[in-house]
């Protein structure tokens, strides 16, 4: 060790001796339990410090020709109560660009449109590279509640929209979570790319979701009795979605659907048209088919339970359909089949489909098109188990497992 590291650790060692041999008398002891006399002071910061805000009002945000109130800079903004606006004017707009940051909290209030002319929406945002988020309140009666379709991005928490005219939400690039869109006179959600978690889209006349970028996944989100569909997922990913009673399909044209439920839809549960991937979803009740896709795609370990059509069809070539489980199918009047395939290059392996005598014409498995494999599937209490036309290739049918080969086909 040289003689200048030697001088340096002597030192640092006196100094920590000095230190231990010095803690102040009291040291372990509590302080005084009696207040100090005199008034009462605050000893923090008031909230204004702390977390500055600017309140929306005619002073702070003055509107323009076209708007109540405008937000043109980086903030975080708040209500300061409910208003009754003009839904001839946007209630409040934000026209701002180079990355600006606004934060728009409704604070739990309610912005309220005109019933009958609603020509505006109630926020509404212009400007290029803006970063908004609004949260916590209600928007009821305007064009849109929010309308975002430039550039930049929205996030959205807790907003409820109600009885908008046209779509609720029209947004790009957002990021949303908690969000209602109820009674509304068009498409619930219309969003062009972002990430929608735990949202709701309940009685619009239009659809509940409709997605334009396939860059978007929809996650945990709800649509009930919206006349236009549940999901148009536009190629995106929807997980753990559920699709109640609406008319049209229950999800249309999904990329990767996972774990979702379609229930009473009154055309097709799932209406998927190419590259598509649909697993672990659960269809009821459809009016049409339960799962209806196009081609190159993968539906897997589905089920699908009293479909008015095919349980699952397959109006294209090269997809796999394999290990779904299809009962009562085929329910409307006509012939239908648990599997249809109408295309070729296609497998149709280890479905398990049963529960189809109703009317007595069903098919558990029918091939029209070519080139199709069909093996390992297991079907009970079916009409009639196979309709296959020539130039396909299956695994026979048997009836006796522990004799069949390993690719057959198993009726019980
Ligand atoms: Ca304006
Ligand atoms: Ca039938």
């Amino acid at each position: 060790m040289s003689e200048v590291h030697r001088g340096v650790l002597l030192s640092v060692v006196g100094m920590l001796g000095l230190s231990v041999l010095t803690l102040p008398a009291g040291w372990a002891s509590a302080g005084p339990l009696n207040p100090p006399g005199g008034p009462i002071t605050p000893t923090q910061k008031p909230l204004a410090e702390i977390e500055p805000r600017i309140a929306i009002n005619n002073t702070n945000t003055p509107g323009d020709a076209d708007s109540l109130f405008r937000i043109t800079s980086s903030g975080s903004y708040y209500l300061t109560g409910n208003i009754d606006g003009k839904s001839t004017v946007k209630c409040i707009e934000i026209f701002a660009a180079g990355g600006a940051q606004i934060t728009i909290d409704l604070n739990g209030f309610t912005i309220t449109g005109l019933t009958d002319i609603r020509s505006e929406s109630a926020i509404f945002i212009d400007g290029d590279n803006a970063h908004v988020t609004i949260r916590n309140g209600t928007i009821r009666n305007w064009k849109n509640a929010v309308e975002h379709f430039i550039g930049g991005s929205i996030t959205l928490e807790d907003v409820r929209a109600y009885r908008s005219l046209f779509s609720q939400y029209v947004v790009k690039n957002a990021t949303m979570s908690r969000c209602l869109a109820e009674d509304g006179g068009s498409i619930g959600f219309n969003v062009d790319g972002g990430l929608l978690v735990d949202c709701s889209s309940i009685n619009n006349t239009g659809a509940g979701f409709t997605i334009l970028n396939a860059a978007t996944t929809v996650r945990g989100c709800v649509a009930i009795s919206n006349d236009g569909g549940g999901f148009n997922l536009g190629q995106g990913v929807a997980e753990s979605c559920r699709a109640e009673s609406n008319t049209g399909n229950g999800f249309t044209n999904p990329g990767v659907m996972t774990n979702c439920i379609a229930n009473a839809s009154t055309n097709d549960g799932i209406g998927a048209s190419f590259s598509a991937t649909i697993r672990g979803c659960t269809v009821v009740a459809s009016g049409a088919a339960g799962i209806r896709i196009v081609s190159a795609g993968r539906v897997e370990g589905n089920t699908v339970s009293s479909s008015g059509e095919h349980g699952i069809e397959v109006a294209g070539g090269r997809v796999t359909v394999v290990g779904n489980t299809i009962s009562a199918a085929g329910r409307n009047t006509g012939a239908f089949a648990g599997v249809f395939v109408s295309g070729g290059d296609c497998s149709v392996d280890g479905n398990h489909i049963t529960n189809m005598l109703l009317g007595g014409d069903d098919f558990g498995i029918q091939v029209t098109g070519t080139s199709n494999l069909i093996v390992r599937n297991q079907l009970s209490a079916v009409s009639t188990y196979f309709s296959i036309v020539a130039n396909n290739t299956s695994g026979g049918a048997s009836t006796t497992p522990s004799t069949a080969g390993a690719w057959a086909n198993i009726t019980y």
